[in-house]
């Protein structure tokens, strides 16, 4: 079926607390871009791959200790290790789906306490999302689809937390980027009903909708 008019892959992420259905949205969309005929590629972050990333899995596994700040860097060096793949594969016509990206950076961060004075200016001109979809989930509903896992943030009492940065985040990326940017989804019911309504926004992104250049984040 068609490719973007402009040419260029569009740039979509995924957002929202734990167990909302991040991970399985975007492993689905990613293969329905495939069948439909795209170039689409998935880029988790963080990218536990890299040397930093696996700095950050020590953390996030709590097999390792980390000042706030010094953690926050990293999480922004890794996408910054990333960043120059994203914008070749964007103008190579490919589309990429972000499992998570700089907003989650800032919401976690400042749920420890940290400024978003400190926490924004890391990630200056990254790649800008073309879209950020927000996945929301009831708390209760959440913690009917699995236990939370042992790593680090995946407690009640951190995802209260976050959930409310995430809302300072959603408003700044409005406000700088606007409304058009960041656009909430409600993650209840199945697997294929969310997925219907995900498709339902990222294909006008996706079939031509996005600006000819990659924009940069905060700038
Ligand atoms: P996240 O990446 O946001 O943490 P996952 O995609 O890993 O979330 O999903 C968390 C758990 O919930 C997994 O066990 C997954 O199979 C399940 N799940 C995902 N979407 C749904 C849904 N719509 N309804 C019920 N269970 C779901
Ligand atoms: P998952 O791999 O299950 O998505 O968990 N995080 C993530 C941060 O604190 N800062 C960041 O910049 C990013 C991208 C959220 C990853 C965990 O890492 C947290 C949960
Ligand atoms: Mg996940």
């Amino acid at each position: 079926s068609s490719s973007s008019t402009s040419g260029r892959g569009a740039f979509i992420v995924f957002e929202g607390l734990d167990r909302c259905g991040k991970s399985t949205q975007v492993a689905r969309l990613v293969d329905k871009l495939e069948r439909d005929g795209h170039k689409a590629r998935l880029q988790k972050f963080p990218d536990r791959t890299t040397a930093i990333g696996k700095m950050i899995d020590a953390y996030l596994q709590s097999k390792a200790e980390m000042d706030d700040h010094a953690i926050h860097l990293l999480f922004a060096a890794n996408r910054w290790e990333c960043a120059a793949a994203i914008r070749r594969d964007l103008d190579d016509g490919v589309t990429v789906i972000a499992d998570r990206y700089a907003f989650s950076g800032i919401a976690f961060s400042s749920a420890k306490g940290l400024p978003f004075t400190f926490c924004l200016p890391p990630d200056t001109a990254l790649p800008l999302p073309d879209i950020t979809l927000y996945l929301t989930l009831p708390p209760s509903v959440a913690s009917q689809r699995s236990a939370f896992g042992v790593e680090r943030y995946e407690t009640v009492a951190i995802q209260t937390a976050v959930r409310e940065q995430f809302g300072l985040v959603a408003n700044e990326v409005k406000k700088r980027h606007g409304d058009g940017r960041w656009v909430e989804v409600s993650a209840e019911g199945s697997i294929e009903e969310v997925e219907s309504r995900i498709w339902g926004l990222v294909d006008s992104v996706v079939n031509g909708g996005v600006d000819g250049t990659v924009g940069e984040l905060w700038v």
